[in-house]
């Protein structure tokens, strides 16, 4: 269902400030949301603060120049947001996310709000956080509905809009592949690329800025690949020494568990990290029904059916036989 955006427009008339805030450990839509919305307030002439829980990871600096998301903290501390500040703002606006935990320290800050609360966002209802929602569950990006919102408000749609809302629905959308990608979708694409997004530029500040170091980590991943139960599973590793020898970081090993599925007949891939000697961070993904969350559960880890993990208690030997044996003896 299409969201009906005139109660949030008259919301925005109607008020002169606004905070906005996001989940932790923040990604493209969350802040790429929180940025544009920013902008398309600011174009109406609204006061506005973006709060975090924490900062905008390094890979994704790029989307905010200018240093506009603050975090919150005491006084005194470079460009932190005091709670104080925040009391005298009308309106909170949360975007990305609608669960108390992945708020952070910013939780709280919600919780004892005193203005009018509103949530846009594309998750599954999970906590009743006292705010007005504006949700569509099948929406590929809050970036898009940053944008509706943005139109139906009456604003110009910048470039500076238009380049954090493309880089929001492209991550979020794995580059548009994933099944949440819907006509709707490339419309809106077309209409921010109309705006002055920049998809090559975009592309490239996201994936095209590693480190050598890590060129060479990727190099032992692959070097490590085993394929199992028929090539039905496929694991690697990164012990220490290739951390020591690379000079690449424990970040470093992000994404390379996908590079496993993209081999013809892979179900399940495996990514064992040894982040101490008896300590070894296991990730998970399935491309089929296989469940991994199943898997990350028998040694206290979590996550989704298709991707999961968790911290093994032990070394990088003996996670690689309890783990690899539990996939195997679940693929039977
Ligand atoms: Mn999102």
């Amino acid at each position: 269902m299409a969201i009906d955006w005139q109660p949030l427009c008259e919301i925005i008339k109607s008020h002169e400030s606004f905070v906005l805030t996001s989940h932790c450990r923040a990604d493209c839509d969350a802040v790429g949301s929180e940025l544009a919305l920013a902008q398309i307030l600011q174009s109406l002439g609204k006061t506005v603060v973006i709060s975090n829980g924490d900062p905008v990871p390094e890979h994704i600096r790029f989307i905010d120049p200018e240093n506009q998301v603050r975090v919150l903290g005491q006084s005194g501390q470079d460009g932190a947001v005091e709670p104080k500040e925040l009391w005298k703002i009308d309106v909170l606006i949360i975007v990305d996310t609608s669960a108390w935990v992945q708020l952070g320290p910013m939780a709280e800050v919600v919780k004892a709000f005193p203005g009018e609360r509103v949530i846009v966002d594309h998750h599954v209802s999970q906590d009743d956080m006292g705010a007005i929602e504006f949700k569509e569950e099948t929406a590929e990006a809050t970036g898009r509905l940053i944008l509706e919102l943005g139109e139906a408000l009456g604003v110009t749609i910048t470039p500076e809009i238009a380049m954090p809302l493309f880089a929001a629905i492209a991550t979020d959308t794995g580059w548009f592949r994933f099944s949440s990608v819907k006509e709707e979708t490339f419309l809106a694409l077309a209409r921010l690329v109309a705006a002055g997004a920049d998809p090559p530029g975009i592309f490239s500040a996201l994936y095209e800025q590693h480190s050598l170091a890590r060129l060479y980590l990727r190099g032992r991943i692959l070097d490590h690949v085993v394929s199992d139960a028929d090539g039905r599973m496929l694991s690697t590793h990164v012990t220490q020494q290739d951390f020591r020898e690379t000079g690449a970081k424990t970040t470093d090993t992000e994404d390379a568990i996908n590079t496993l599925h993209t081999v013809a007949g892979s179900e399940v891939a495996v990514l064992f990290v040894e982040l101490e000697p008896e300590v070894t961070k296991v990730s998970l993904r399935s491309r089929t029904a296989f469940n991994v969350q199943a898997i990350a559960a028998q040694f206290g880890g979590g996550g989704h059916k298709a991707a999961s993990g968790g911290t093994f208690a032990g070394t990088l030997e003996e996670a690689q036989v309890a783990v690899l044996g539990a996939v195997r003896a679940a693929l039977g």
